[in-house]
């Protein structure tokens, strides 16, 4: 179900490979375990009663001593986690705002229209860009999304991101490449690149968007990690990849959306394009080594313990608990607190591939969006909080039948 991983996927430290004729020596060469969850479910395995799980795995995350890349210390089979996906890009008014917000940043590098999407999933961006006079097509392992976006009429291809792939896209030129969330999702970084590399003209912008590690580590937001996340990326470890590639980062933008990502531009080292001062900014100013990791495990460590505090209590006075919003951090804080029914009556959520089914690792249903304005609990716990303003807009009516929200991050708030 999983490997480890004991080199670090950015710069390669770690111990010298063992094999066949090479003298096995002493090593003091490790990744320094900063966070551990101990062994978890997977995130998105929201499986129907009487369907077959995928299994637990060790949840723990190391840190390079070299080039700060924090990762996960095993990595789970992709196939378990992305060929059947459940998560579906949302489509809030968030999320259109966000859209829009980097279709302004593309529109001050390039004039180019081939979009080319890496992590396609139902095909909303590219829907999105498609209907913005973009030429789109997309890329996504996930079989059951594809089909999705293929009803909608978009040019898709249901496979990983690899060179393979890449040469068969390369004669369709894309100026613009864009992978939202992807990145920080991919074992073989090198192939990736590479792949990159084949697809990537002189005048080519390449937009990787990924949850930050300096947002993650400054907000306590431990919930964003799991195992579909098997790196949690510095602008110091990519500098680190990149350093024998034919790419460079050109520019670095912060971005609202998640709890706080990376908008990073990256073009050919051969371009005639300057870089952006932006990058070389980040990069001087990132704090994520040993000593901010040691305050975040402090940190999540109290905030696990002050939920479970929160919900027993209020469970012992007799009021009813749910949860809002089905997200992949929905398990982590589920699973890390030790939840089950007797603690949580339901999780809501409005996708259509997550509803009856239960939250991994629990006995908690998944339940459609309008039971919560039937049912009118006492406390609902936003496991979407990343988009809690819109949601708090939507569902007034909660609040105003007295009915209090839950925020997990930066500290746990009752509203
Ligand atoms: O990288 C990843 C990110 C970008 O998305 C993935 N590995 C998985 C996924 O993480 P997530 O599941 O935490 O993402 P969201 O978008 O924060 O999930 C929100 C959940 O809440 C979705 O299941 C939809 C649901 N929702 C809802 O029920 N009502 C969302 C909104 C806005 C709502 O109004």
């Amino acid at each position: 179900m999983y490997r480890a991983l004991i080199r670090c996927r950015a710069c390669g430290y770690g111990p010298p490979i063992v094999a066949d004729g090479i003298k096995v020596e002493k090593s003091s060469l490790r990744l320094k375990t900063v966070f551990d969850l101990g062994i978890q479910p997977l995130a998105n395995d929201f499986t129907k009663e009487g369907g077959e799980h995928a299994g637990f795995a060790p949840l723990k995350v190391q840190l390079c001593p070299q080039c700060s890349l924090a990762q996960l210390s095993v990595v789970v089979r992709p196939d378990l986690l992305y060929h059947h996906y459940r998560y579906v890009t949302s489509q809030s008014e968030t999320m259109k705002a966000h859209f829009e917000t980097i279709r302004r940043l593309i529109e001050t590098e390039t004039s180019g229209r081939r979009l080319l999407e890496i992590g396609s999933n139902d095909g909303f961006l590219l829907q999105w860009f498609g209907e913005r006079g973009y030429q789109v097509f997309g890329v996504d392992p996930a079989e059951n999304l594809c089909k999705k976006a293929k009803e909608a009429g978009l040019n898709v291809r249901a496979a990983f991101w690899d060179r393979r792939i890449a040469e068969e896209l390369k004669p369709k030129l894309p100026q613009v490449i864009l992978a939202r969330h992807v990145f920080c999702h991919i074992d073989d970084w090198r192939e990736f690149v590479l792949a990159l590399d084949m697809v990537c003209g002189r005048d080519t912008i390449i937009c990787i968007e990924v949850p930050y590690v300096g947002d993650l580590l400054r907000k306590g937001e431990f919930d964003t990690v799991y195992h579909e996340h098997t790196s949690y990326l510095s602008i110091k470890a990519l500098a680190a990849l990149l350093k024998d590639t034919n790419l460079a980062i050109h520019r670095v933008e912060p971005l609202e959306i998640h709890g706080g990502a990376l908008f990073i531009m990256l073009r050919r080292k051969d371009t005639d394009r300057y870089p952006h001062k932006t990058a070389s900014q980040f990069l001087n100013r990132e704090e994520c080594g040993e000593e901010a990791w040691r305050e975040f495990d402090i940190r999540a460590h109290g905030k696990i313990g002050a939920l479970q505090s929160f919900v027993n209590c209020a469970r012992t006075n007799g009021k009813r608990v749910v949860g809002y919003g089905a997200s992949a951090k929905s398990t982590v804080w589920v699973n890390a607190c030790q939840f089950d029914r007797r603690h949580l009556d339901y999780i809501t959520d409005t996708t259509a591939e997550k509803l009856y089914t239960f939250s991994p690792g629990t006995d908690i249903p998944i339940v459609h969006v309008s039971t919560f304005a039937t049912d009118q609990p006492d406390y609902a716990i936003c496991f979407a909080w990343n988009f809690f303003e819109e949601i708090r807009a939507k569902e007034k009516l909660f609040a105003k039948g007295g009915g209090k929200w839950i925020i997990p991050h930066p500290e746990i708030k009752v509203i």
